[in-house]
């Protein structure tokens, strides 16, 4: 098998894998965006295909103080007896909770919750018992990961929180996973940030509650130390044993912009690593790095080329599409060739429910074309980073067509074309470093920015970039948006 990094591209952060039977299911973060936690099923780690998410009604998460980079922080998924079960944090209102079903491509329930702090939440099973795990602190105030034993069917608590482990003493110490693997009890954990210092480590036990022994090699799993190179920010993700008896790594890891410029703004990615096993120690990746491509001669198959043509057409709103805290469904109506959306008063610069459909800008370079039709106060493409940072390229209500930056505290609006027109197709170049905006049928661009401002290191949060399409106007205009299209050469060749 050769395979290239990331095996799922665009804002997927901090993935979590589980086998059942002859498939894999994977979920990862998704914030303030609703639906939220998408599910990916694959039959061989390596290709994966979203199947729907697993949270899709309001009664199951209140995002409606979800600013970005709240709401949903990292979900772990795992299969016990013919049941899935997907628990997660909502930050926004600081609770742990968990979903389940018994039909993978059906509805989850509604949310159980467990009155244990802290994030990144994971279940262990063993018979018919089931230990909850998170991060947080012991009661000196010292980070760790902690565990209690709950009653699934309730999330009760069926005993104290106790720590487990304190890590190997790097910042923030996340992303803990519970296994069994043969006749040792793993403690799994990421440390030193989701940043360029991220890191993985682990410990193991022979009894659950420890006490638990360091790694000799950790971090198992880090890019620090690859200066320059395209992959950085390798961390948080989770182990799985195949059905062919192959281990791996499935991770989280973010691509920069340029060999010298530290920066990304597509967020954080969904990697894949081989792992192999010593003396009951595991390995992870290269030597404890993570690479773009793996040629793996030893176990078959082949990566597909993914689909990089993305139109109305083969998009669909129950996978592709995403919305600001909530699926307001009369709002838009989807068609194979037009999206029209019913304006709202709320702007993506704050909270509220914006009227706005986005999808993840997957690649770093990527063109971006949409007709839109409208008297909107304005309606348009937003390359959206959060409400601080995004570039937006609308049509306003006096028919001029607007460019504006908004960087932080900055935000500059110009009037680029001022021709009273109702209808205009846009263009957006994207490179690794800029953005190019145009309208179609004109050589000369309507301005240029750089993606380094939209960036996490600059924007700071989690998210990764999104392309959304949206109207803002008090008087619930319509805007027509036609001919739109997300497009690549060749992701995956
Ligand atoms: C997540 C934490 C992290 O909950 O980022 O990479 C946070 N690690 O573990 C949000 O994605």
């Amino acid at each position: 098998m050769k395979y290239q990094n990331p095996v799922v591209r665009g804002m997927y952060p901090d993935p979590s894998v589980c086998r059942a039977g002859d498939k894999y299911y994977m979920v990862c973060s998704t914030f303030q965006y609703f639906p939220g936690v998408p599910l990916f099923e694959s039959v061989d780690m390596v290709n994966w295909k979203q199947i729907g998410h697993c949270i899709t009604r309001k009664s199951q998460l209140d995002l409606e103080k979800a600013q970005t980079t709240t709401g949903v922080y990292a979900p772990t998924i795992r299969y016990h007896k013919g049941r899935f079960y997907m628990v997660t944090t909502n930050v926004s209102v600081d609770r742990n909770f968990y979903i389940y079903t018994d039909d993978i491509y059906g509805e989850w329930s509604e949310p159980v919750f467990v009155e244990q702090g802290g994030i990144d939440p994971s279940l262990y099973f063993e018979d018919d018992r089931c230990f909850f795990i998170s991060n947080g602190e012991d009661e000196n105030g010292v980070s760790c990961i902690r565990m209690c034993e709950i009653e699934i069917e309730t999330g009760r608590k069926l005993s104290e929180t106790k720590p487990l482990w304190y890590g190997t003493g790097g910042r923030y110490i996340e992303a803990p996973h519970l296994y069994k693997f043969g006749k040792y009890y793993y403690i799994l954990d990421a440390e030193g940030g989701t940043e360029y210092g991220h890191m993985v480590n682990y410990a193991r036990s022979e009894s659950m509650w420890g006490p638990f022994e360091s790694c000799p090699e950790n971090p198992v799993l880090t890019n620090r130390n690859l200066g320059g190179y395209q992959l950085q920010g390798a961390g948080h993700g989770d182990v799985v044993e195949d059905k062919n008896g192959n281990w791996w790594f499935m991770h989280l890891a973010f691509r920069q912009i340029d060999r010298w410029q530290p920066f990304h703004h597509l967020g954080r990615e969904v990697c894949l690593v081989p792992v192999h096993w010593k003396d009951d120690w595991f390995y992870m990746g290269e030597d404890g790095t993570a690479r773009l491509s793996y040629d793996l001669p030893q176990i078959p198959g082949k990566q597909e080329p993914l689909d990089f043509c993305k139109t109305f057409a083969n998009l669909d709103v129950k996978t592709d599409w995403c919305f600001f805290r909530d699926y307001q469904a009369e709002k838009y109506e989807f068609g194979t060739d037009c999206l029209k959306i019913k304006a709202s008063a709320d702007d993506i610069f704050g909270l509220g429910y914006p009227s706005c459909a986005a999808i993840r800008q997957s690649e770093l370079e990527m063109d971006i074309a949409c007709q839109i039709e409208s008297r909107c106060k304005e309606a348009g493409i937003s390359i959206f980073m959060d409400e601080k940072h995004h570039y937006d390229l609308f049509l306003n209500d006096a028919g001029e067509v607007v460019l504006r930056y908004t960087i932080g505290c900055v935000s500059k609006e110009m009037v680029t074309r001022s021709v009273n027109i109702d209808k205009v197709k846009f263009c957006i170049k994207a490179d690794a470093l800029h953005y190019h905006f145009f309208i179609e049928g004109m050589e000369e661009e309507l301005g240029c920015a750089d993606t380094k401002y939209l960036s996490s290191e600059v924007a700071m949060g989690f998210t990764g970039v999104m392309v959304c399409l949206y109207a803002v106007d008090a008087d619930e205009k319509i805007a027509v948006f036609t001919d739109f299209s997300l497009t690549h050469e060749e992701a995956v060749k």
